[in-house]
């Protein structure tokens, strides 16, 4: 056992060689996107020469050198079955659902989670994450054109023959060696390549658009093809400012919170979705376009506790209840200036927002906590002491997951903002999780566990015993 096991390349080689591909096969694909990478590039790298301070932290997480790799991508799924299939693929890459985002309550019919790494070792090795939602046909309100499309829909497979075969052997046998790892990779990415051969006829797919353009995404192709990407940058304004000079309509506003001088969650934005060509069946078959695959950057910050993110939500709803932002970007400039002015009320540095409990932090012990315990100092048992003395530190946990809030403005920004419905229904997690065939798991538990193994093993570290822990932290 133990010599087949050794023969196992780790979830987290899987993942990293299916990012590349992935992002390969993007750039291929659409264009622009690798303009959209040249210009994240270019600014950070115009960041970390203007502040060395930063480089060097970087340089010190070993995030230099996969600065510019993607950390996102979204895929739009149309059953029960793929979303549980899906899990299973993501599963052999050491990907799990984390989150439920319900986006009905935004117009878009469908609900969703983040497919990711959850412990930090794996976080650190690459922290690829898929946004993945699941179309609600219960949704469309025209009964024959649900009963339609989930009859085209029944009759795709999105999973090739060799990736259902490799999956199965991964579950029976725990691992894939490194010949199966290329294999499996290879298999998968065809479920996210996109097929400008539609399944069905130019009248059909009008009359999918017509219920919603998310629902000829979904219905119409033979398979889930990745609608983005999405590289980090240190510099989101700077990017936002920067694309129309290369030739990219960016989307209006950037989503999430303002710039501050500490960041919070995640900031996003995207540049429109392209109009591609596309073949429908039929009997002379037409030609056409479709929109749906786009460009998007990300900057993240500090993971927020309920406590934080209340207000966070808070701030960022009379915001949002007070300027709207008009389908051709009117207003954008008073909502940004509106949404730095109102989020004055948030603190903006790290010490009083760990001291208030707003976000989570990571604790380590410092060479000079380490140099006193070597030396038989008696040390202070309250962790603010610590950190005064220099002995214990804390950084922020950033947050891996995503807001619903902005995800919404994100799928409308490239569905087109004309399509404001409101669906009347709720949040359905139950019917997820059995399409998923699990729980998806609770984000906010996975940050505060973070925190709070990384100051018991600090305190650890620091000579103190069990019971002094509880007292402490
Ligand atoms: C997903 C949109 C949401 C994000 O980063 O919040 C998203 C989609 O358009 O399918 O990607
Ligand atoms: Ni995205």
């Amino acid at each position: 056992m133990a010599q087949s096991q050794q023969a196992f390349v780790s979830p987290d080689t899987i993942r990293s060689l299916f990012t590349e591909a992935m992002s390969a096969m993007y750039r291929t694909e659409v264009p622009q996107y690798g303009t959209l990478i040249e210009l994240v590039a270019d600014v950070n790298a115009e960041v970390l020469q203007a502040n060395p301070e930063l480089k060097a932290r970087l340089a010190a997480l070993g995030e230099l050198d996969r600065i510019n790799v993607e950390r996102h991508g979204a895929i739009r799924l149309g059953t029960p079955e793929e979303l549980f299939n899906m899990r299973r693929l993501f599963a052999v890459m050491g990907m799990e659902a984390v989150g439920y985002y319900d986006l009905s309550m935004a117009g878009v019919p469908v609900h969703s989670t983040c497919f990711r790494p959850v412990d930090e070792a794996a976080l650190n090795i690459n922290p690829f994450r898929v946004f993945t939602s699941l179309l609600r046909l219960e949704l469309i309100e025209d009964k024959a054109l649900r009963a339609e499309a989930e009859e085209i829909l029944s009759r795709r497979k999105i999973f090739t023959e060799g990736a259902l075969k490799l999956i199965a052997l991964y579950e029976e046998k725990g691992g894939l060696t490194e010949e199966e790892a290329r294999t499996f990779v290879a298999e998968a990415l065809e479920t996210f390549r996109w097929h400008s051969e539609a399944t069905v006829s130019a009248e059909t797919y009008k009359r999918l658009h017509d219920a919603h353009r998310l629902i000829a995404d979904v219905v119409s192709f033979k398979g889930p093809h990745i609608n983005h990407l999405t590289p980090r940058t240190l510099d989101i304004d700077a990017v936002q400012a920067g694309m129309p000079k290369r030739g990219i309509t960016p989307k209006a506003v950037i989503e999430g919170p303002p710039r501050r001088k500490v960041d919070i969650l995640l900031r996003q934005t995207s540049f429109k979705a392209l109009e591609e060509p596309v073949q429908f069946i039929g009997d002379a078959a037409t030609a056409g376009t479709h929109t749906a695959r786009f460009g998007e950057i990300e900057q993240r910050g500090v993971a927020l506790t309920p406590k934080g993110r209340a207000l966070y939500d808070k701030l960022l709803n009379t915001v949002r209840g007070e300027v709207q932002v008009g389908a051709a970007g009117a207003g954008a400039g008073d909502y940004m200036s509106e949404l730095s002015a109102r989020f004055a009320e948030f603190p903006d540095d790290a010490d009083t927002l760990r001291r208030e409990g707003l976000a989570f932090f990571r604790y380590t012990v410092t060479e000079a906590g380490r140099r006193a315990v070597a030396d038989g100092v008696k040390l202070q048992a309250s962790v603010e002491e610590l950190l005064k003395a220099g002995y214990l530190r804390f950084d922020p946990i950033v947050y891996e997951d995503f807001l619903p809030v902005s995800a919404a403005g994100i799928f409308q920004s490239n569905l087109g903002t004309d399509q404001q419905v409101n669906y009347a229904a709720r949040a359905n997690r139950a019917a997820f999780e059995t399409a998923l065939g699990g729980k998806v798991e609770d984000e906010l538990a996975l940050y505060a566990a973070t925190q709070n193994n990384s100051l018991a093993a600090s305190l650890q570290a620091l000579g103190f015993t069990a019971p002094q822990l509880k007292s402490i932290a």
